[in-house]
């Protein structure tokens, strides 16, 4: 292909989807009714995006090529990783070949680091953790047709609305020639080395290179240069910190700790936080204190920019991994922990979950996950039934709480 020629009308469409305000959540024709017969499903949703501007060769081809795949169903309903602890998540997340690789890739690349850092005011780690969770610095990008896991998913009714737009989104990439109907990528739609969805594509495609072409495949400048400019979008302040390991001096009150809970550093300080770095202590910026594995594993200080992480995936377990990664990257030892007991068993995190909602609490999806809702939930049941607020369910907590 002529990639000039494709990037040209890349650009334009750009231009051309700004000036109209087409780059945006809403696409007038969507949604369309999910589920019934997909190849039904899919002639009702080209029908529908024709009148939105999508080409009519695109349309014709993707009536004849996309299919539905299964596999993605079974991928969407099991998302084992989370019902991983953080601790064992957060070893096989962070390991030495990463480690090492992450900081082989910010020497290999410094000069766009370095340029890409000044522009930003974020830590060439932080994109590089992200790089290295998303697909190991490029080498894991996925192996699905990304239009059929896009339109498996916009059909199926669990997501449909969101992915709907994402397939639209992914057919303005096919008529602009950045994106191709055999392309592959994520189980999800992601695509490329840090892993993104088409809107996001369209929104903060970035040639990092200057080879007037956007390459998010294979040209890491180009992945690593939408990455920054996303997280600036996201908020990311510049130049300052985004999470600290810290340690907590005995008798500390745990179920001070959680979201929805901020405090200057200063504050936490007094409350018995330690070892929190003289700079950030300077700084005296608001924190909240995270226990992923409640109070025997390690205490963690997350500052505004830690939210940046929960805006790029909405996993608890992955935000922090990536965030201590960042660090990792930076030099900081392994965290410390005592043992703390083992995660509960798929099973019995879902009777957790069923008990907690009879008892009138938000758990969120009743989804065998250890989220951020069931973790509250969970610390508000410690503190009535006398155990330590570290929202961090024991197979004894359960016990005593299925008596209730
Ligand atoms: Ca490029």
């Amino acid at each position: 292909m002529n990639k000039n020629y494709s990037f040209k009308i890349f650009i334009f469409m750009l231009i051309f989807m700004h000036s109209f305000g087409m780059v945006s959540a809403s696409v007038n024709s969507l949604p369309i009714q999910c589920g019934g017969s997909f190849q039904n499903f899919l002639e009702r949703f080209l029908s529908a995006v024709s009148k939105d501007g999508v080409s009519e060769i695109t349309i014709e081809s993707a009536s004849k090529k996309i299919v539905q795949d299964k596999k993605v169903l079974l991928y969407d309903r099991s998302q084992k990783s989370f019902k991983m602890s953080f601790i064992d998540f957060s070893k096989k997340a962070v390991n030495q070949y990463r480690i090492q690789t992450g900081k082989k890739k910010i020497k290999e690349y410094s000069e766009i680091f370095s340029k890409l850092e000044k522009k930003y005011g974020i830590p060439a780690e932080v994109v590089v953790a992200f790089w290295a969770m998303e697909t190991d610095f490029g080498a894991v990008q996925g192996d699905f047709t990304t239009l059929n896991s896009l339109a498996t998913l916009a059909h199926d009714c669990r997501r449909s609305k969101f992915f709907q737009t994402e397939l639209f989104y992914a057919l303005r990439l096919i008529d602009s020639g950045s994106l191709q109907f055999d392309g592959k990528g994520a189980w999800a739609g992601e695509i490329g080395q840090v892993q993104m969805l088409p809107e996001d594509i369209l929104i903060y495609g970035t040639d990092g290179n200057d080879d007037g072409y956007i390459d998010l495949k294979s040209t890491p400048e180009d992945a690593l240069a939408t990455a920054y400019k996303l997280l600036h979008h996201l908020g990311w302040k510049p130049n300052e910190p985004w999470l600290d390991e810290v340690v907590l001096k005995e008798n500390f009150k745990f179920g001070d700790a959680g979201f929805g809970r901020e405090r200057s550093v200063r504050d936490w300080k007094s409350l018995g936080v330690d070892e929190i770095p003289n700079t950030i202590i300077e700084k005296n910026l608001d924190a909240i204190l995270l226990l992923p594995q409640g109070h025997k594993g390690p205490s963690f200080l997350a500052y505004p920019n830690y939210m940046l992480f929960l805006k790029w995936n909405d996993s608890f377990i992955y935000t922090v991994t990536a965030a201590y990664l960042a660090k990792r990257l930076q030099g900081q030892g392994s965290f410390v922990h005592e043992s703390p007991e083992e995660i509960l068993e798929y099973d019995d995190m879902i009777r957790l979950q069923k008990k907690l909602v009879a008892l009138g609490e938000d758990v969120g999806e009743v989804d065998g996950i250890l989220g951020a809702k069931t973790r509250q939930a969970v610390r508000k049941w410690q503190i009535k039934k006398g155990f330590i607020a570290d929202s961090w369910p024991t197979r004894r907590f359960l016990g005593v709480l299925l008596l209730h």
